[in-house]
């Protein structure tokens, strides 16, 4: 085994031309979103294959994943750890595994920029804007459909959730992301992780893409403007890789502002892949928050300007990921989450409000607001290397005492949480555990009385309820998203991409199985976006 400095320059373990190209592609598809393309890691540890870190007494300790070696790389991506690194055991082959585990061994790939005329060469108006309907053509209650990504099918099924059927499915990029709202609630945005945007109006007869632009090669979000009289105007799509984000015409997705995100981190250290992060658009101004992973900048962008653009640049904590609104809309809570804190940005102030301590690696989605007994409007985030969903006071004026403090814990069913929920009109706060290596974890959700917290929580097992019988994957119950009434919350039972898979709808009321929506075509459904509730960014 290698070892000290002389390790940089022992022979760097080799694969087949087939097998490194098979293992590039999975470490791009599953590894470089909690890694990073250049493996300097952000919610997952750096992946480099020497590292070289020096201690403030000032001796150089040797890592990285030569160090680690084959076979312990192997055991990791088999059986995933406690911190919250998933187990790949259900999804890659044994040889799959091994082959991964001796590419991360190898020199990163950097891959090419991705700049404007690269973008305008992909941009494509499917439908201009003068040939589409001047209203709704179907009678789909619109309010009401939820955008849902079918993940490793590279699609985005648009179900009718009064009738809880699919209206139309429209092939998208790969494994779309996220799908976010235009203010006026016609368009669906849906971003893929290889950085494929899809524009999909909902006026036509049944949902249909209208333009498509490849934003980047790696991307998670995507925005529109909310601003009274910018409705629907403009978008902005972040990328992870190239670093940086693009701002687009909101009708037809032509390119028109790029801006990189490359830059220095709050530890005054220059990065060379700070990615974007979560975006969200405030209703009050011209405005988008937009968080840099790597750097932990918040920045304020003002889009009223775009020749011109003044950008607010708030330091915050290193590795922001996703977050949501409080429940007035003023400040905006993002997960710095391998930094175990979520930072407090007050987009009225322009300013940063706090930075709290959390248990580690919180991973909120959007978060869940509701109003606590005793410590007034509160937002909860779960946990992914956690058992606990950590509730913070939000409400600086009426509960001072409390603002920007994790004011409670509550028990979780386990680690390996990504999303919670609640709605307005709910009693009810949901949170899931999918990335728990204990499939009966996995495969459950945690449901608590929000009037009542001490109440002992009660643990549903999703999953079961989907009865689609044995899988080879896991059947993991991931993310909650409400009806546009409040009325059910539904969840998605993702399994392996050869295997079945269904959305599980819950009455929220009384927690029982209201039905099951399965369908063939139902391939690996993630997240899922009701159109009311994210058009409006209620959770
Ligand atoms: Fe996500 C939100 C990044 C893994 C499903 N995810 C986000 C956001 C970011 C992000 C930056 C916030 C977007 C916003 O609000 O603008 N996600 C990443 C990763 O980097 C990470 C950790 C690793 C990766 O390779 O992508 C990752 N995410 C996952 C998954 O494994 C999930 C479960 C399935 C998948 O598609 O890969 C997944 N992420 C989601 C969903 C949301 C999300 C459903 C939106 C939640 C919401 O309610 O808004």
């Amino acid at each position: 085994m290698a070892s000290g400095y002389a390790m940089a320059a022992d022979p760097e373990p080799t694969l087949s031309p087939e097998a490194k190209e098979a293992s590039k592609k999975i470490y791009f598809e599953r590894c470089a979103g909690c890694h990073g393309v250049l493996r300097k890691g952000a919610t997952g540890k750096n992946l480099e294959p020497v590292t070289m870190t020096k201690k403030p007494d000032g001796t150089v300790v040797e890592g990285g994943t030569r160090k680690l070696g084959q076979s312990r790389l192997e055991k990791i991506l088999t059986y995933g750890t406690e911190g919250g690194m998933v187990n790949f055991d259900d999804i890659l082959t044994k040889e799959e595994i091994a082959n991964v585990a001796t590419y991360i061994q190898m020199t990163p790939d950097v891959p090419p920029e991705w700049g404007m005329k690269d973008m305008r060469a992909s941009w494509k108006v499917v439908i201009p804007t003068k040939e589409r309907p001047k209203k709704q053509m179907s009678k789909v209650n619109l309010k009401n459909v939820f955008s849902v990504t079918l993940r490793d099918a590279g699609e985005v099924a648009l179900i009718d959730g009064d009738k809880k059927t699919i209206w139309g499915i429209v092939k998208t990029g790969y494994a779309v992301h996220i799908s976010r709202l235009s203010a006026s609630g016609r368009y669906v945005y849906v971003i893929g992780r290889d950085g494929k945007l899809d524009l999909i109006d909902m006026w036509f007869e049944k949902p249909t893409v209208v333009a498509t632009i490849k934003t980047g090669l790696d991307a998670r979000s995507v925005e529109t403007s909310k601003y009274k009289g910018y409705e629907d105007k403009y978008a902005v799509a972040g990328s992870y890789w190239p670093p940086q984000y693009v701002i687009m015409d909101g009708y037809t997705l032509e390119p028109l502002k790029l801006v990189s995100t490359r830059g220095v981190t709050v530890d005054g250290e220059y990065h060379p892949e700070p990615r974007v992060a979560s975006i969200v658009a405030s209703p009050f101004k011209p405005e988008w928050v937009i968080n840099l992973k790597e750097t932990g900048l918040i920045q304020l962008v003002d889009y009223s300007d775009l020749k011109n653009l003044k950008t607010v640049t708030i330091e915050s904590s290193k590795f922001l990921h996703d977050g949501g609104w409080d429940s007035t809309k003023r400040y905006f809570l993002v997960a710095a989450n391998a930094s175990n804190q979520v930072a407090v940005v007050d987009t009225k102030e322009g300013k940063l409000a706090a930075i709290v301590d959390t248990k580690p690696k919180p991973h909120p989605g959007r978060g869940a607001n509701f109003v606590h007994p005793k410590f007034g409007p509160v937002w909860a985030t779960s946990h992914l290397g956690a058992d606990v969903i950590s509730l913070i006071g939000t409400d600086p004026k009426g509960h001072k005492q409390y603002a920007w403090k994790v004011v409670q814990e509550l028990k979780n069913h386990g680690g390996g949480s990504l999303f919670v929920k609640t709605h307005p009109k709910s009693k009810n706060l949901w949170a899931d555990a999918p990335l728990n290596p204990e499939p009966e974890v996995a495969e459950s959700v945690t449901v608590y009385d929000i009037r009542n917290l001490d109440k002992p929580p009660e643990i549903i097992n999703i999953a079961k309820m989907a009865n689609l019988g044995k899988t080879k994957a896991v059947q993991r119950a991931v993310h909650a998203e409400y009806n546009a009434e409040g009325t059910e919350v539904w969840f998605s039972v993702w399994a392996g991409k050869t295997d079945p898979s269904a959305i599980v709808v819950i009455d929220d009321k009384t927690r029982k199985l209201k039905t099951v929506i399965k369908d063939p075509k139902m391939i690996t459904p993630t997240g899922k976006f009701n159109v009311y509730n994210t058009q409006h960014d209620i959770y």
